[in-house]
């Protein structure tokens, strides 16, 4: 198939794009390099190195003979995209291309404003490139867990069958959201499902959980071929943080109780998620959620885990939590449509955990010690009432 991916220069989107092509797609890559703006901003940098965009593919090429076709644009400039689409005309489009820290989404009003304008416009210009260029193509859409939140009830696949004053249908999953991050998933979902009933577009939004872990077999052949791994507070997920902190000696930060319960899955899987999206595609018309989770655990165990692996000591915090969030709820989800692709996941092992630990030591120097502990509060910037001290 030919497969562009979207957002190809990130933590997800290079593997993902190495993982396709060794499995024989033809892949295209694009994005606008706003990842490595933001790490410019906040004066951090991904605690492994990694290379340019041009470094990378040219070493591809070099390691596995493959040709990947760069693009380099942004998603909320319409004609670059539909341009992109035109001349690369994929199978599939897959979409990583999105501000993705919720924590950065809520640093302030401009944070805000731009992660919902670059996310949602990038999102809904994509969709008129492919109902202008193909409709046929099929979109495999990154979307996040978190755009369910923690519910009290069960949580099913996008979906939900609701019987209401004895009438019966099917509609999409409500949402409760945590950040103006996950908010922005949440309407790029709506505008998808919206093209896909309205224009007959098909589409599969894959609601991940959080991702942890580094290596594929792909980045593993070659240095040059390492994705980014990020430890600061507003880009580092809570999984590789530790991994980081235990390393460092520093105390793991748990937000709050630590009894938030959240989905996982190890990045292998993410890629072969993936795969098995683009080379299942969803019918015609089709708007198609699958949740790319394989286990969940809460916040305060996954600090246990890391602590026992550690061949060292290592001190658990309880900080003040600097979200907004519930600490104790009800968590079960419904993450079987992928498994029926095929999909046969790395569960979360000491093994892994260990093999971390390593890679972190190599590039220890590299950590900003102030960007590990967090700053952004999700009640600390709004805007104070006039006359407020
Ligand atoms: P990342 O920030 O490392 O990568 C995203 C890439 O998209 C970056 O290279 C960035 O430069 C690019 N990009 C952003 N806006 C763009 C635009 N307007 N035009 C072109 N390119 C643009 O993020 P990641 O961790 O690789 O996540 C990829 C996707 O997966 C995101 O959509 C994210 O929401 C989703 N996701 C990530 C996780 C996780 O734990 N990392 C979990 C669930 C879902
Ligand atoms: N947490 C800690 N300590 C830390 C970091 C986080 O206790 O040092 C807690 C947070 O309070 C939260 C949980 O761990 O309850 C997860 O936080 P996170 O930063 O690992 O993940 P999150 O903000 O949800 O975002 C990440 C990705 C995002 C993706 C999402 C999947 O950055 O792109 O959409 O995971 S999900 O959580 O399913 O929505």
């Amino acid at each position: 198939m030919r497969i562009l991916v979207l957002g190809a220069d990130g933590y997800l989107g290079w593997p993902t794009a190495l993982h396709l092509s060794a499995a024989g797609h033809e892949v295209g890559v694009l994005d606008n390099f706003a990842r490595r703006e933001y790490d410019r901003e906040l004066g951090v940098e991904s605690l492994v190195p990694i290379e340019s965009f041009d470094a990378r593919v040219r070493a591809w090429r070099e390691v596995s003979g493959r040709t990947l076709t760069p693009f380099a644009g942004d998603l909320t400039d319409a004609a670059f995209t539909t341009d992109a689409v035109r001349s690369f005309r994929p199978d599939a489009i897959v979409h990583f291309a999105e501000q993705r820290a919720a924590p950065y989404s809520m640093i302030d009003q401009d944070h805000a404003v731009y992660t919902q304008t670059n996310n949602v416009v990038g999102t809904l210009n994509l969709l008129y490139a492919i109902a202008e260029v193909d409709p046929s193509i099929h979109l495999v859409k990154l979307g996040t867990m978190g755009e369910y939140g923690t519910p009290n009830i069960d949580i099913e696949e996008g979906w939900l069958e609701v019987t209401h004053n004895g009438r019966t249908d099917r509609m999409l999953y409500p949402k409760k959201p945590g950040s103006f991050y996950h908010l922005s998933k949440v309407h790029d979902s709506h505008n998808i499902e919206f093209a896909c009933r309205i224009w007959g577009l098909r589409a599969t939004d894959l609601n991940q959980g959080i991702v942890y872990g580094h290596r594929t077999e792909q980045t593993a052949a070659d240095p040059r071929l390492a994705t980014r791994f990020d430890y600061d507070a507003v880009f580092g997920t809570v999984l590789n943080r530790f991994v980081i902190q235990a390393v460092l000696g520093r105390p793991l930060t748990v937000y709050g109780g630590g009894g938030q319960t959240r989905g996982m899955i190890e990045i292998r899987d993410t890629v072969e998620c993936v795969r098995l999206a683009c080379e299942n595609p969803a019918e015609a018309g089709e708007f198609r959620v699958f949740n790319q989770m394989t286990e969940s655990f809460r916040v305060d165990h996954l600090a246990k885990t890391v602590a026992e692996a550690f061949p060292g000591e290592v001190r658990i915090e309880y900080l003040d939590n600097p979200r907004v969030e519930q600490e104790e709820h009800y968590y079960r989800v419904v993450h079987t449509a992928l498994p029926r692709l095929g999909l046969v996941p790395h569960l979360l092992s000491n093994t892994l955990i260990e093999s971390l630990f390593p890679l972190v030591a190599e590039h220890r120097d590299r950590v900003e010690s102030e960007a590990l502990l967090p700053g952004v509060r999700w009640r600390g910037a709004l805007p104070q009432p006039a006359g407020a001290a």
